[in-house]
């Protein structure tokens, strides 16, 4: 069972994701748990204040660090997290590498800033990993976090309906998808490779790796340069 805490300033932002399809399947099956903690409910004052202008001026808001360290620590009061994550733009950039160790976390809280970001003495005192998720920007974090809380779920034994571990195929994890066909075998005139149909499961998994490995080489030369 993985835990994901999200703190979040839009929390309806996160509703669609992941009261659908595999997400939604993976807490029903009781392996992913989400819980969505609406920051404003830590918010200063009569009006709930959680933003305020930057110092030393410029625009945007800056998310204040007192309600941001209210909720944290109200999270940590009953949860220990094995990582807290804030997303940014200026964090690591995402990939494989990163879902697969979180996927192996039992608790995670995610924060997600808004408007300028957060103030910086929250990521100096609680904050264990930034993530982004690509190089352009969002509005938000909620729609990284989604992003994030997709990639770790469907890894978590049991939650993909093919039984098999998407963690222990790891041997095409550097590489494109191979094409992919279902019936009919032609259509508008355009067939099926015919490797596809004649039921040689060795001869079939070869041609796949073999586009794989041509597709990356074509696409995404950088793939192939070792790095991880
Ligand atoms: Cl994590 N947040 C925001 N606001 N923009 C992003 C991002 C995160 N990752 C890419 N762009």
């Amino acid at each position: 069972m993985l835990e994901i805490d999200i703190i979040a300033v839009v929390p309806g932002l996160l509703e669609g994701p992941f009261s659908h399809s595999i997400l939604h399947r993976a807490a029903e099956k009781q392996l992913l748990k989400i819980r969505v903690i609406d920051l404003r409910e830590f918010g200063i004052g009569q009006y709930r204040q959680i933003d305020d202008y930057a110092f030393g001026g410029g625009a945007g808001m800056v998310l204040m660090a007192q309600p941001l360290a209210e909720a944290i620590r109200h999270l940590q009061n009953e949860n220990v997290y094995d990582e807290i994550i804030y997303l940014t733009p200026d964090g690591e950039t995402l990939n494989q590498s990163i879902s697969n160790q979180l996927s192996l976390k039992s608790k995670l809280l995610l924060i997600c800033g808004h408007y300028k970001g957060i103030d910086e003495r929250i990521r100096q005192k609680f904050v264990t990993r930034e993530i982004s998720i690509g190089d352009y920007v969002l509005s938000g974090g909620e729609l990284a976090a989604a992003v994030l809380v997709d990639t770790i779920g469907r890894l978590i034994p049991g939650v993909l309906n093919d039984g098999s571990s998407a963690l222990l195929d790891s041997f095409q994890d550097d590489l494109l998808a191979p094409p992919v066909y279902t019936r009919p075998a032609e259509w508008e005139d355009m067939k099926v490779p015919d490797i596809l149909i004649s039921g040689h499961e060795a001869k079939i998994d070869d041609w796949r790796f073999q586009q794989s490995l041509d597709r990356t080489k074509e696409r995404r030369p950088d793939l192939l340069k070792d790095e991880s």
